[in-house]
């Protein structure tokens, strides 16, 4: 389904007059401390951020699934419904696939689906952390670190496939995240578990087209829950460090201990210019995945501090980074849910870009941590909204995405199409 312009258009124009009058203020409040709003929007408007392709089901846990109804079943759908949230959102310009459950069968059909909504292919993830039915060896002690070379030829096997798909729909970067680790002590050794697993990287790494980046993911446990062979970013980055240029460290926000200061991490990362992508989601445990933003969202706003940091450094030799929501929908509709997640990413980004950089600095040379919280503070606590919304209805997007995805009814209309009792492929 797609949305008919009109009807957003008409959706639209009753909340402007309030929007406008809101933008109008923000953009003088700016004006007054030297910030052109207009340049904060252009950048929104450039910001784009990858949707799983898994993210658009009802996700689950190890207790249960509760569908939503309208859940997408095939690629196209997926792609159909990333194509929704980028129209309504005009944030989510790209979908990420994961292999093999969004095997394309038509890639030219599929490739311009996706074009016709106006969606790019970010990185293809590989899945070495479940058994397909097809599938000769078992990954269930390991896949590019398992002690048998023919487990491991099997898991090289799959990645160097994946980038094939990948390639030929016009993706750039592969995603390696491993569930490869240990649930007892004395299970796995822990150095040769590392050294298989790098060997096994290397061989990927060279199947590697020219203009693709391989990125590492690192989580510290789950599923397995005593050792992880890439538990942190210093086993991703030595990894990354050792494979080669276009090898770099993933972070995803749900895979720390609790409190890890993951702004240093980012800092850190860009620092070498090794961060290359980035999966944003929250939580208040672990590897919680839910809405971005929902419980933290001052560290979200520290990270986009350190992020802008990094991005508007012309010394620096980091790329710019792949952006994807990596979240599970189990209470709310996925559809809803992404797009808060969109919404609380721009916010953040949108904060971080309005920090006094040099008025910071400055106050770091003067060892005034005081003046450095306000001139942070200052810019978190600016209602920068009207600037979220302005970009998007710029680019003929909705003022209020969730409230226009549901005032078009668009679930009601995803589940007559259908059904009620859906199950999508995803985590
Ligand atoms: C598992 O923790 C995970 O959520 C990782 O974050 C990956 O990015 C994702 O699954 C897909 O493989
Ligand atoms: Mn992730
Ligand atoms: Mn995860």
């Amino acid at each position: 389904m797609r949305i008919d312009k009109q009807q957003l258009i008409q959706i639209n124009d009753q909340a402007l007059p309030d929007h406008r009058e809101s933008f109008g203020h923000l953009s003088k409040v700016l004006a007054k401390k030297g910030l052109d709003a207009n340049e904060v929007i252009k950048k929104l408007q450039a910001f784009q951020v990858a949707i799983p392709s898994w993210a658009l089901g009802t996700g689950g846990t190890r207790f249960g699934r509760f569908s939503t109804g309208g859940e997408p079943g095939t690629l196209e759908d997926k792609i159909g419904d990333v194509g929704l949230l980028h129209q309504l959102s005009q944030s989510a310009g790209a979908i990420s696939l994961h292999i093999p459950w969004d095997i394309p069968g038509d890639v030219q059909a599929v490739k311009a689906l996706a074009d016709s909504y106006g969606l790019a292919f970010d990185a293809v993830n590989s899945n070495t952390f479940q058994d397909q039915a097809d599938q000769e060896h078992s990954y269930k002690f390991g896949s590019l670190c398992h002690v048998d070379k023919a487990v491991r030829q099997q898991a090289i096997d799959h990645n160097l496939e994946v980038i094939k798909y990948g390639d030929a729909l016009g993706s750039k970067s592969l995603t390696v995240w491993l569930a490869d680790g240990s649930s007892f002590p004395g299970q796995l050794n822990f150095k040769r578990a590392f050294q298989r697993t790098l060997s096994s990287l290397q061989e990927i790494y060279a199947g590697l087209p020219a203009d693709w980046k391989l990125f590492v993911e690192y989580k510290p446990y789950e599923p397995n829950f005593y050792s992880t062979v890439i538990q942190d970013w210093g086993s991703s980055h030595m990894l990354a460090d050792k494979l080669g240029d276009k090898a770099y460290s993933l972070v995803d926000l749900g895979h720390h201990l609790p409190n890890t200061n993951i702004e240093q991490i980012v800092a850190t990362l860009m620092m070498v210019g090794k961060l290359g992508g980035f999966h944003f989601n929250d939580s208040k445990y672990g590897d919680d995945d839910l809405t971005v933003g929902a419980l933290k969202p001052y560290q979200l706003f520290l990270i986009f501090n350190e992020l802008v940091d990094g991005m508007e450094d012309p010394t620096s030799t980091n790329p710019y980074p792949a952006w994807m929501i990596d979240a599970s929908h189990n209470l709310k509709d996925p559809m809803e849910d992404l797009l808060q997640s969109l919404e609380a990413i721009k916010l953040a980004y949108a904060q971080a870009l309005l920090v006094d950089r040099a008025a910071l600095e400055e106050a770091r040379e003067n060892n005034d941590p005081s003046l450095a919280q306000e001139i942070l503070q200052n810019a978190y606590r600016t209602d920068v909204r009207p600037l979220l919304a302005e970009a998007r209805l710029q680019s003929n997007g909705a003022l209020d995405p969730v409230g226009a995805y549901r005032r078009l009814n668009i679930r009601k209309e995803l589940i007559s199409l259908r059904g009620a009792k859906t199950i999508s492929t995803g985590l």
